[in-house]
């Protein structure tokens, strides 16, 4: 990389120690159905662009007050500015509205020994890398933004005040997932819940519960010395011991649930019992497959009727809340959705439990976006990582149906032997769930074209013709050229639409031209058999830096509402008249 010699350079060797990684899958613990201590409130807080603290050890400089110090401190972690968690620090002040480096957060917490217990603290998402640290003791980094990760205190932690200190790094660097250049909006912060769980020695770290087959069939790891768990689920009158060997059990069960789907998600208790641990999950069964072009559900072929969404709020940034997820949820539904395409990275885990109950099925991916380090075994560990984090947070949930394991990425021979690793990943953390990506037509053949797609289980189709491709009447003849023998679903298609005062009443960026696309789009694939679904590129306008025209002002403007999450654009009505026309030959 041309950037080596710099990289080079520039490293003193000052963050080494730290990138360690050594907060990864492995070391998250099921959460749900536990209780736990949310360390949300005002955190003190500093901007750290030039690593400073990293350097000078801000993490092992005990509170004392400043007139008692021998030294004169370069920043003071327990005193002065303070930001809320979860929080974009974007989103809190405007002189911080671009920064990109390190900040640090800085809480006490008080701690009560108990006895033979474990204090798990798990943060929701933090963007990108995290480092934690507890009475300046480094415990750990994490990479990923989106993914959730836990970290053991029990050692570390003493009775009464403790400080917990996080520097979170929101910089795009060349061997990171995402890299250097995506179309949404660099956040940074611990955006994310941050929870305190005070467990027993025996810990109850993953639980996968799901419909293999005819059978419901649940694994569990265990961390304690214990021979056998308990697994329930009290509607369907289970109620079996799960006998652990070196930690692990499975077992497959005889019971014929309701089974899930967009009409009729039904969920049930699922109740898990280690030694004198305990959680508790809603868990949906169906089934997902694909046969030949068709995919099925439930054994039945479904169309999907979907919508592409980002993370992203006016005033939040990437913070989220269940009132969000549901407003998004409800405009889905008012577009005549039964799917929709949670882009480009995890969303937050709360949007699967929602379209669980509401009854919506999700792509999720992560952030393998555009160009990356293929050839970077850094890079690849990063990528893998996120992917079974985001795969052991949420497979349980009936309404993810696709993992996605990367978008609009060059056909090279690295970016191939990379992905199919990932698809391979993916279906050994999970064999219930279909794989697919997010390609790219071959424009000099005019066909769909990609090598990963032997290797995925849905070809996944972004295509802009009347947008970034003029030429319009080429939809057409790639959707003859082409005869895929797996199902496409088109990931994204759209058009830009400024809906502002200042928006042109015709031509680009006009909301009738982006109307006129979507008519275009639905009337060429409409007819192209192996099309099982689409999710249109987007919802809701969205933030982003790189996008300054006239028009676009600092906002991709493709949503079919705008950005207020309220105005809706006529390309909504356009699409939602087409969705209505389907589910009805759909029934
Ligand atoms: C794409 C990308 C998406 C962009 C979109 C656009 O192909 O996958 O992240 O935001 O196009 O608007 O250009």
């Amino acid at each position: 990389l041309a950037d080596n010699a710099l990289q080079a350079l520039h490293d003193e060797g000052y963050d080494a120690p730290f990138n360690t990684q050594s907060l990864n899958a492995d070391t998250l613990i099921f959460t749900r159905g536990r209780e736990g201590l949310s360390l949300a409130g005002d955190w003190n807080f500093c901007v750290d662009l030039l690593d400073t603290g990293l350097r000078q050890k801000w993490f092992t400089m005990l509170p004392e007050a400043p007139e008692d110090r021998v030294e004169p401190w370069d920043y003071d972690p327990y005193m002065g500015e303070t930001v809320p968690v979860p929080s974009c620090w974007q989103m809190q002040k405007e002189k911080w509205y671009f920064f990109e480096g390190s900040a640090w957060y800085t809480r006490p917490l008080m701690h009560d020994a108990g006895a033979g217990r474990r204090q798990i603290l798990r943060i929701g998402a933090a963007q990108y890398d995290c480092k934690v640290f507890l009475n300046g003791e480094f415990l750990g980094n994490h990479y990923g933004g989106s993914t959730p990760f836990c970290v053991e205190l029990t050692e570390a932690l003493k009775p009464g005040q403790n400080w917990l200190m996080l520097c979170v790094n929101n910089t795009r660097t060349l061997d990171r997932v995402p890299m250097r250049n995506t179309d949404w909006f660099n956040y940074g912060g611990v955006y994310r819940e941050v929870t305190l769980y005070d467990l027993p020695q025996t810990i109850i770290r993953d639980l996968f519960v799901r419909l293999a087959g005819s059978k419901i069939r649940v694994s569990a790891v265990v961390d304690g010395d214990v021979a056998q768990a308990r697994v329930a689920i009290p509607e369907l009158g289970v109620d079996i011991a799960v006998p652990l060997i070196d930690g692990k059990g499975d077992v497959s069960l005889d019971a014929t649930p309701e089974l899930w789907s967009p009409e009729t998600p039904k969920l049930y208790d699922v109740v898990f019992t280690a030694g004198e641990d305990q959680v508790q999950d809603r868990v949906g069964f169906r089934s997902i497959s694909r046969e030949g072009t068709e995919i099925l559900l439930n054994g039945t072929p479904i169309f999907l009727r979907g919508i592409s969404v980002h993370e992203d709020d006016e005033t939040l940034g990437k913070v989220t809340s269940d009132t969000d997820i549901r407003r998004r949820f409800a405009h889905a539904k008012a577009l005549g959705c039964n799917y929709l395409r949670l882009a480009h990275y995890p969303h937050h885990e709360r949007a699967a439990e929602i379209a669980d109950e509401m009854g919506l099925m999700l792509w999720e991916e992560i952030p393998v976006y555009w160009a990356i380090d293929f050839a970077n075994p850094a890079t690849r560990r990063d990528a893998e990582n996120q992917l079974r984090e985001l795969i052991r947070r949420d497979r349980n949930r009936a309404s993810v149906i696709i993992w996605s394991v990367g978008n609009e990425n060059p056909d090279t021979d690295a970016r191939l032997d990379f992905m199919r690793g990932l698809a391979d990943i993916a279906k050994a953390e999970d064999p219930t769930r279909l794989t697919s990506a997010a390609c790219l037509v071959n424009h000099a053949k005019l066909k769909i074209e990609d090598r990963l797609a032997d290797h995925i289980d849905v070809i996944g189709l972004n295509e802009y013709y009347g947008w970034y491709e003029e030429n319009f009447e080429e939809l057409a003849e790639i959707g003859r050229n082409s005869s895929p023998d797996r199902p496409v679903v088109i990931s994204e298609t759209g058009a830009d639409g400024d809906n502002t005062p200042q928006g042109p009443a015709r031509g680009l960026f006009s909301l009738s031209y982006q109307d006129e696309v979507y008519k275009k789009q639905i009337a060429t694939l409409r007819d192209l058999d192996y099309v099982k679904g689409m999710s249109p590129w987007i919802l809701y306008d969205f933030r982003v830096e790189r996008r300054q025209g006239i028009f676009q002002r600092g906002w991709n403007r493709k949503g079919l509402i705008a950005a207020d999450k309220e105005t809706k654009k006529p390309a909504f009505h356009t699409l939602a008249a087409y969705y209505a026309e389907r589910a009805q030959q759909d029934q």
